[in-house]
């Protein structure tokens, strides 16, 4: 293989289709980075230890404990207190990264501007950063992780109030930037806005599952949230680019999460639009104003009217003095899924642009095989045309900050050792990445596994496991399955030297 550059390589090989392909471990560019990814809630436990405060998450699991299967991340995989353990553990796989969430409530316990920090909480993570540097990982923090602090949700409502939650964020984003940010050279202001708009003001399957309390109106409150999620974000990456970045030297940006959408009957127009239309409504969402400045994408403001917030002047103004600062596209992507046009006038309270999802096609074809979770489905061509996707409405790099999936009876430690299915998964999505640079000439920089090892996945509780590292919940005992040796093998041979 050495008389090849990695782009020949690469080209021998024909696209991605069908369901039965073999993962050819095609090269990547030799600083190509690795990493595997967790959130504070889901792994940490220690929940109320060392002054920490609650966190909606805290409140959610125990209200009504059959919205997380009966059960809660109070102890979870303990790594509040194992954390050195964990670091070793990643240290003998190779990681180049490590992607976690800096928990809220931990340092600033009941949250707001005016409220004290917590030294112990500070001082956890500035363990954890010291153990990562001294082993050679870099860290990669994000500042918000879905565990909003329960008394600024009590307060005022959380994101519901734009300025309230935006001024309190920008306060502790700037603790983080003064504690951390000599060490810590990635951050990520919010992980998936659109899951917290949706998924926890729409749905209501994730806390604060505000829509199923009286008086709520989902027509508009998952707008607003994402409202305030975006101009949070402008705000704290513009403090960050005017204080912070000439002494620190680091970057900043978002991670968005999408979904890659084929149409239903390739042969009608309105399906070819509606796949379009979708990831228009998951991504440009927030991609548009943040990356390039923007207004919400025209397709929305069409089928959202009113529902949609307008941006006043000064925030336009934000938006376009920021876009430029974001340094990378963060991305977590899972799935395809098909899309189908339905029949207009939308339900007033649509938020897809009036389309139907499904896994499998008007001819019925299945969008690629089911993992541990039926939704959830090996599509790596899909994967590989969201990167082109991404690429030429964003021109960033772009960092794959999760990707993975469950497997199959993971609970016996046997199964999830031999998780052939997980290999093939992360294989041949790896390989897709390889497509889209050395082929499409699409810059991709960075891969973070979802997820270093099992954890709580919150409504579903400890059910589907997407660990590389199987955790026995009763006796916190770590054990890497073969997609952790997978990974570490062939990140040490496959970056290409030429
Ligand atoms: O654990 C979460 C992983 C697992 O699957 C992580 O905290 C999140 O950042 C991320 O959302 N994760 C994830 N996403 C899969 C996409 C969910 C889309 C909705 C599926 C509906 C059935």
């Amino acid at each position: 293989a050495s008389m090849f550059s990695a782009a020949d390589i690469v080209a021998q090989y024909s696209p991605l289709t069908g369901h039965d392909l073999p993962v050819r471990n095609l090269p990547l560019p030799p600083d190509f980075a690795w990493g595997t990814a967790t959130s504070a809630y889901q792994i940490e436990g220690g929940a109320l230890q060392d002054g920490k405060g609650k966190s909606i998450w805290d409140v959610y699991t125990h209200l009504e404990p059959s919205r997380t299967n009966g059960q809660n991340a109070d102890v979870s995989c303990d790594h509040y207190n194992r954390m050195p353990e964990d670091v070793e553990l990643m240290a003998s796989l190779g990681v180049d990264v490590y992607r976690f969430s800096i928990a809220w409530a931990r340092i600033i316990p009941l949250g707001g501007r005016d409220d004290p920090a917590n030294e112990k909480g500070i001082a956890f993570y500035n363990h954890l950063i010291d153990r990562l540097l001294a082993r050679g990982i870099q860290p990669v923090a994000t500042l918000y992780h879905w565990d909003t602090p329960q008394a600024l949700y009590e307060r005022y409502g959380a994101m519901l109030n734009t300025d309230e939650f935006r001024a309190d964020f920008e306060r502790y984003a700037r603790l983080c930037f003064e504690r951390f940010g000599d060490r810590v050279k990635k951050w990520v202001t919010f992980n998936e806005p659109y899951i917290s708009s949706i998924f926890a003001h729409l749905n209501g399957t994730l806390a604060p599952g505000h829509c199923r309390e009286a008086g709520t109106d989902t027509k508009t409150e998952p707008w607003r949230v994402g409202h305030t999620l975006l101009l949070s974000h402008a705000t704290v990456v513009e403090v960050y680019a005017k204080e912070f970045q000439s002494s620190q030297q680091g970057e900043i940006s978002v991670v968005l999460n999408g979904h890659y959408y084929e149409p239903y009957d390739a042969s009608k127009q309105a399906d070819i639009d509606a796949a379009e239309r979708r990831m228009v409504f998951y991504i440009g969402w927030f991609g548009d104003p943040i990356y390039l400045g923007k207004d919400y994408p025209d397709e929305m403001r069409e089928y959202l009217g009113s529902r949609l917030p307008a941006f006043t002047a000064e925030e336009r103004e934000l938006l376009r003095r920021t876009a430029h600062i974001n340094a990378f596209y963060g991305m977590n992507h899972y799935s395809t899924k098909y899309a189908r046009a339905l029949p207009d006038p939308p339900a007033d309270n649509d938020w897809t642009g009036n389309i139907e999802e499904s896994a499998v096609n008007s001819e019925g074809k299945e969008v690629g095989p089911v993992s541990g979770l039926g939704w959830l489905r090996l599509a790596p061509e899909g994967f590989r045309k969201l990167l082109n996707w991404v690429w030429r409405r964003y021109h960033l790099p772009i960092v794959i900050t999760e990707n993975g999936c469950p497997c199959p009876g993971e609970d016996d430690v046997a199964v999830a050792v031999d998780d052939k299915f997980r290999q093939r998964y992360l294989g041949l999505y790896l390989d897709a990445i390889s497509r889209a640079i050395y082929t499409d000439g699409v810059p991709v920089t960075g891969y973070y596994v979802w997820s270093l090892m099992d954890n709580f996945e919150w409504s579903a509780g400890y059910g589907p496991r997407y660990g590389i590292v199987h955790v026995d919940f009763a006796t916190l005992k770590r054990t890497p399955k073969n997609s952790a040796y997978y990974l570490r093998d062939t990140f040490k041979s496959r970056r290409a030297t030429s």
